[in-house]
């Protein structure tokens, strides 16, 4: 169809934007998710008297999902699940809150507090996740309002943390180049402030707000979106932040040291299941370049197309990934470019280098400097060997900059004035904090996801896991004398893909305990999937399987090659160009 006549055909039904998008429920026809947001009057439901049920831990069924949309998730212990269900008790619920931090900076105030609130409210520790936020895990109901309230003092907040909105938005949080790292951080907390939901029920139900009898909702509508909608601004050269597993991605273009604009990545994903071809990762698809002012009409059309044409019926097949899968890349594009009223121009040249972390001490060319910290799984916790937890506590006290989360779980003391630089490595000795320099870059470079015990999902271990096969690995790469050599290892405890497995030159997806599929032949920057290579193995099979292939790969890789690259080159495994391909 030509575009010309597209464009109109879209700009009516924007006209009738609302018979587009769902305002009623048809049980024959949507998911009884889509249900719920209708009858939750924007997102209150029954939350307030859930809160006060003393009777049980838990909230009411349809409570549980709109409380996503706060930042909070409903949990219970899986490792005491059995004894308490012959105890004949109920599990023992409690909630994860999730703070929204875009582009993962927070400043040493405000993780002093959120540190208070760890010791004080929920397991005495920290996660940072694979999307710049803090998580806090083992929060009782009765002490969630506390909670949130605390959060929102620091001056952060939980609001579309979770949920069918759009969550944090990611950017690179190295500000070696400071400049254009500032303005790239500009820019993220604005498209996440457009796109932040208008309702009052956050304020009402957790900051005891005014009442207002209703709400709007400019872009959302009261249907929300079909599924849950993920946003990330990668500068080049590195994509530490994957914005090809992004449903809407921007990629910062910088001539003669200016930001001039982004080229514009729709459609990425992890998700899928396992056994079912129709749900599958996908990297997204670079459709165009758009200046600075354009950049907020774009988010929000984009995330309004996926409003209006996402599948609401099946939630599995209900991201932007599938949308643009059914409707054709360029119908789907051509929709867009009407909805935004102008066409965006062909995306500029850029390049990637990876998408891992940069550890140790920078200097910005202000004379500031950056430390990244290796953080496992980002767990800031104190155990016996390594007190993470209170060392960055005593960091926080004397150093007057930011925390940054990366987007690969670490954190990055940022803007160190060189006055206290020797207290900062002085605290992290004393506290047995790495700053990378020990671990193999293979342990380096891995993500493993929270699986068990706190997530409902996970089928085998992940983030408990991960160290112990590390060393296993580790052991095989020093006999062929790779250690020294980075292979990015991905693991998680289902096919959800919260540690992005699918983007892993190994990547480890778990289908039962003890047991995963193996994945190879993914690359190092970010932009192919790796595929499918052995499946439900245990440790034994999987380092086996992988030990000829690394000897291979010790004595006959290029100068300079990527496992990933390796394994596609030699013919180990065919390249994934596309979603689509994932399965074939
Ligand atoms: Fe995730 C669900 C943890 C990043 C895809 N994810 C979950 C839940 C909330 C389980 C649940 O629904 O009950 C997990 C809570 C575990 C816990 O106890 O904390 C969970 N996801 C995480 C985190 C904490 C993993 C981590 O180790 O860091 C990450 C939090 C990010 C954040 O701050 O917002 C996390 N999740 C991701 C990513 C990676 C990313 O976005 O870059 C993905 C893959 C990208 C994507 O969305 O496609 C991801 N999580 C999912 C999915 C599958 C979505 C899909 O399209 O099918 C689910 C399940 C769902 O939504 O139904 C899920
Ligand atoms: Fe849980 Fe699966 Fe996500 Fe891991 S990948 S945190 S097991 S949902």
């Amino acid at each position: 169809m030509a575009t010309s006549k597209l464009i109109n055909e879209v700009q009516n039904k924007v006209e009738i934007n609302d018979a587009i998008q769902p305002t009623s429920f048809d049980p024959g026809k949507h998911s009884d998710v889509e249900r719920i947001k209708v009858e939750s009057n924007y997102l209150r439901g029954t939350i307030t008297p859930s809160l006060q049920n003393s009777v049980t831990g838990s909230v009411a069924d349809d409570d549980l999902m709109l409380i996503k949309f706060h930042g909070i998730y409903q949990q219970d212990d899986r490792d005491l699940r059995n004894e308490r269900r012959k105890q004949k008790l109920e599990p023992l619920y409690s909630f994860m809150i999730r703070a929204r931090i875009p582009g993962g900076v927070a400043t040493s105030q405000q993780y002093i507090q959120m540190a208070e609130l760890a010791t004080k409210y929920s397991s005495g520790s920290l996660r940072l996740t694979t999307r710049q936020a803090y998580q806090w895990h083992g929060v009782f109901k009765r002490n969630l309002k506390k909670t949130i309230a605390g959060i929102n003092e620091t001056m952060l907040d939980t609001i579309a943390a979770c949920g069918d909105v759009n969550r944090n938005v990611m950017s690179n949080p190295l500000p070696e180049t400071s400049k254009i790292h500032a303005e790239v951080f500009e820019w993220t907390k604005r498209i996440s402030e457009h796109l932040l939901p208008q309702t009052r029920a956050y304020h009402e139900i957790w900051l005891d707000g005014e009442k207002v009898e209703s709400s709007e909702e400019p872009i959302y509508g009261q249907t929300y979106l079909p599924r849950k909608f993920k946003t990330a601004i990668a500068i080049p050269p590195y994509n530490d932040v994957d914005v090809f597993a992004n449903d809407l991605g921007f990629i910062a273009i910088v001539e003669n040291n200016e930001l001039i604009g982004f080229n514009v990545v729709v459609g990425g994903g992890m998700g899928s299941s396992h056994g079912d071809q129709t749900t599958y990762p996908r990297v997204g698809n670079i459709i165009g370049f758009c200046d600075l002012s354009q950049v907020l009409a774009v988010a929000e059309n984009v995330v309004k197309v996926q409003r209006d044409f996402g599948n609401r019926e099946v939630r599995k097949h209900a991201r932007l990934k599938y949308t643009i899968d059914s409707l054709g890349i360029d119908n789907f594009v051509a929709k867009l470019h009407a909805y935004l009223g102008f066409e965006l121009p062909e995306a500029r040249d850029y390049q990637f280098i990876h998408n891992g972390d940069r550890y140790g001490w920078i200097e910005d060319e202000n004379g500031n400097w950056h430390l990244t910290l290796y953080i496992h799984s980002g767990r800031i916790i104190d155990s016996e060997d390594k007190k993470i937890f209170s060392g960055l506590l005593e960091i926080a006290k004397i150093h007057n900059g930011e925390f940054r989360i990366s987007p690969n779980q670490n954190l990055i003391i940022s803007n160190i004035n060189p006055t206290i630089k020797d207290k900062v490595s002085a605290i992290l000795k004393t506290h047995n904090i790495s700053i990378g320099e020990t671990e193999s870059p293979t342990r380096l470079n891995s993500i493993a996801c929270v699986a068990f015990p706190t997530c409902s999902l996970a089928m085998a271990e992940a983030e408990r896991y991960l160290p112990s096969f590390v060393d296993k690995l580790e052991e095989i790469l020093s006999e062929y004398s790779i250690r020294d050599l980075p292979i990015n290892v991905r693991m998680t405890g289902c096919p959800n893909g919260c540690g992005r497995p699918f983007l892993g030159e190994i990547g480890m997806v778990g289908k039962a305990p003890g047991k995963y599929n193996l994945y190879l032949g993914a690359s190092h920057t970010g932009h192919r999937l790796n595929k499918l290579f052995r499946e439900n193995i245990g440790e034994q099979e999987i380092l086996e399987t992988l030990r000829p292939i690394l000897k291979d790969y010790s004595e006959s890789r290029l100068t300079d090659e990527r496992f990933g690259d390796f394994v596609i080159r030699t013919g180990v495994i065919k390249a994934v160009e596309n979603g689509l391909d994932f399965h074939k």
